[in-house]
């Protein structure tokens, strides 16, 4: 099968400096043929009286041993899923908000905040008096709101009914799913789903369905911390592709996804006597930081920091020889990695106590130290540096060119320069106009399953053509990134004419002498919340709930827990959402009908399963012109 579709992964692929190197794609094909009964979702060990498996087939046992049938098991299965995908946005949401507390109270002297107005625009939507508070004591009562969003409340998630429309929260109080506690949400998930708690498939699906609530408003936390603490994105010009690593400088790669640890590796970077160090070891061009995955895209849009690579081609980045540090925090890090760092002269560099890989250094990151730590990760990168061996450096000449950094507030603002008074219905007449039919928000991740980046191409190909606004986060802004649709130049060359009227319009506007990138690059995956927030003023402006509007998403490369916990709650706000890999369910007729037509009368949105990304985007565009039409718009 072919490995990817990104020339710069090719390129390593086929001509890495130390043959023999396997990579994710080679312990892929060492699985095949995949298990049946896990691919189906039909296989349980919640309990040691398992494991237990159901047969596709009639003949076959149809239920496990304590009687869970295969609705029970494929339902359980998933919201499992969710729970860990929330506990793991969840830790890396109460992780930022410790630190803003911290920072507040002046024990994070490294952090502060940076962003002040994003701080009081939080504060208000929260309903935290700020009359007479200093930033740090307004700080402090955020963070503080922040933190007591973890364990059970007695009244709802703050962060998530403060930020969606009040038909959602309607919805969400009419089924029960209205989360009173993001780690309790987890834990509620992890009690239903142990051995002979919940068997109804039905409630146990809304179950998961009230987790993936709670895993969003962790993400919107951690992106509104991460503002606060680091400052709100606006566009900026960086590149991508491995073309960005370079012989003439120490190489460090962050890899991971918190930006409290790579904002303060790329402060540490730019320090006079970090760099002068890195010149004395013989690194002309001083210390060069790019990202990988999330964090790299929190970097990017905040410090042009380009980026590597992606998710799945995680490790072609070391294949270059030219990685003198891989520093990591936590999710989406292969644990292969290290055994291609032992091949090279690269040091991977943990640095979270929860999250460390044998053969790595660990240097453990405290947020009381932080610049301190940043700057002893950067000297063992210096060190790696010393040993790295010229004649095993292949860098590809990849790169293109990407615009980073809309967030809702850059995206408003841009509109705003059309129509002060009201921004958003420059957008809105647009929509109305047909110029723009309809936005669909890519997110999620690479997967070894589809060739790197394919279903991305193939979908945004056939979807500008038609007029859809296209937005991204995660490892989809990397893909969109490093194959150079966060262009001016894509739009021109791939926008249909009434969406590159109104790219054109806005970014002439703005002031960039040109149209906006075709792909509009909204952050990490954790900003995903973004994409809702400029949804949920849309709604509002119309006075309209969120199920009504001609908005859709797509995971067309999905890997992770967290992806499926993105994408539960993207149905649940009211989206049509497609994923282009079957996820674990296919094993219940009952939960594949629920998520993909049954939840379209509870709650608007419904999951689209569809491999071919030629149907997925024909999919996307007629879930679209189903929405135009029921909102009196030409189709
Ligand atoms: Ni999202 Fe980011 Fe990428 Fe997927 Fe992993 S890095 S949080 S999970 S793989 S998009
Ligand atoms: Fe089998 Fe039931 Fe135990 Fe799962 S919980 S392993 S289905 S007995």
């Amino acid at each position: 099968m072919q490995r990817s579709m990104d020339r710069g992964t090719l390129e390593v692929l086929s001509a890495a400096p130390i043959p023999g190197l396997k990579t994710v794609w080679d312990r892929y094909e060492a699985q095949l043929p995949q298990c049946g009964f896990g691919e189906a979702g039909l296989c349980c060990r919640h309990c040691m009286q398992g494991p237990c498996r159901i047969s596709p087939f009639e003949d076959g046992p149809q239920i496990g041993v304590c009687g869970a049938n295969a609705d029970v098991m494929v339902a359980r299965g998933i919201m499992r899923a969710i729970a860990a995908g929330t506990a793991s946005h969840g830790g890396h949401a109460k992780h930022m908000a410790h630190t803003l507390l911290r920072a507040a109270r002046g024990e994070a002297p490294d952090y502060s905040v940076a962003d002040e107005t994003k701080l009081k625009t939080v504060a208000e939507r929260l309903g935290i008096a700020q009359d007479g508070k200093s930033a740090n004591e307004l700080a402090e009562a955020v963070a503080r709101a922040a933190l007591e969003e973890f364990s059970e409340k007695e009244s709802p998630l703050l962060w998530a009914v403060k930020t969606v429309t009040e038909g959602r929260i309607e919805k969400f109080r009419k089924l029960g799913i209205v989360p009173t506690g993001i780690d309790s949400s987890v834990a509620e998930a992890m009690h239903r789903s142990t051995y002979g708690v919940d068997s109804d498939p039905v409630n146990i699906l809304l179950g998961a369905v009230k987790c993936a609530i709670a895993d969003y408003t962790a993400c919107h936390i951690a992106t509104d911390m991460a503002d606060i603490l680091f400052g709100t994105p606006s566009p900026l010009k960086t590149s991508a592709n491995l073309g960005v690593l370079r012989k003439d400088a120490v190489n460090v790669a962050v890899h991971g996804h918190n930006p409290l640890l790579s904002e303060m590796v790329v402060k540490a970077a730019e320090a006079p006597e970090m760099i002068e160090k890195a010149r004395k070891a013989g690194a002309e061009g001083g210390i060069n930081v790019v990202g990988i995955c999330c964090t790299g895209n929190e970097v990017m849009m905040r410090h042009r920091i380009p980026l590597a690579t992606s998710s799945v081609s995680q490790e072609t980045a070391l294949m270059t020889g030219a990685v003198d540090a891989m520093v990591v925090d936590y999710q989406c890090v292969m644990p292969g990695l290290a055994a291609i760092s032992e091949c090279l002269h690269t040091t991977i560099v943990t640095t979270m106590p929860i999250a460390k890989i044998p053969g790595a250094v660990h240097v453990e990151f405290t947020e009381e130290e932080a610049l301190s730590k940043a700057k002893e990760i950067l000297e063992v990168a210096i060190e790696a540096f010393q040993k790295r061996d010229p004649s095993k450096v292949k860098i590809p000449e990849v790169t293109s060119e990407a615009f980073a950094g809309f967030s809702t507030e850059a995206i408003v603002y841009a509109l705003s320069l059309l129509n002060k008074e009201d921004p958003l219905k420059v957008l809105i007449d647009q929509i109305v106009e047909g110029n723009i039919y309809g936005i669909c928000l890519f997110a999620g991740c690479n997967t070894v399953k589809v060739p790197q980046d394919a279903n991305y191409l193939k979908m945004i190909e056939t979807l500008v053509k038609r007029n859809v606004l296209v937005l991204a986060t995660g490892c989809a802004s990397g893909a969109f990134a490093r194959h150079g649709f966060m262009t001016p130049e894509a739009t021109k060359e791939y926008a249909s004419d009434g969406l590159k009227a109104v790219l054109t319009a806005v970014g002439e506007a703005a002031g960039l002498g040109g149209p906006l990138p075709l792909v509009l690059h909204m952050g990490s995956c954790v900003d995903n919340s973004r994409a809702v927030d400029v949804a949920v003023a849309v709604a509002n402006r119309l006075g309209t709930d969120l199920d009504k509007l001609p908005v859709v998403a797509s995971a067309p490369e999905p890997v992770t827990e967290k992806a499926i916990a993105i994408g539960t709650w993207a149905v649940a706000s009211g989206l049509p959402t497609h994923v282009g890999v079957v996820p674990p369910v296919i094993g219940s007729k009952l939960v594949t009908q629920v998520l993909t037509e049954g939840i379209k009368d509870l709650l608007g949105g419904y999951f689209i399963v569809e491999p071919d990304p030629e149907k997925a985007a024909d999919r996307l565009l007629l879930a679209i012109g189903e929405r135009r039409k029921a909102l009196g718009l030409n189709v």
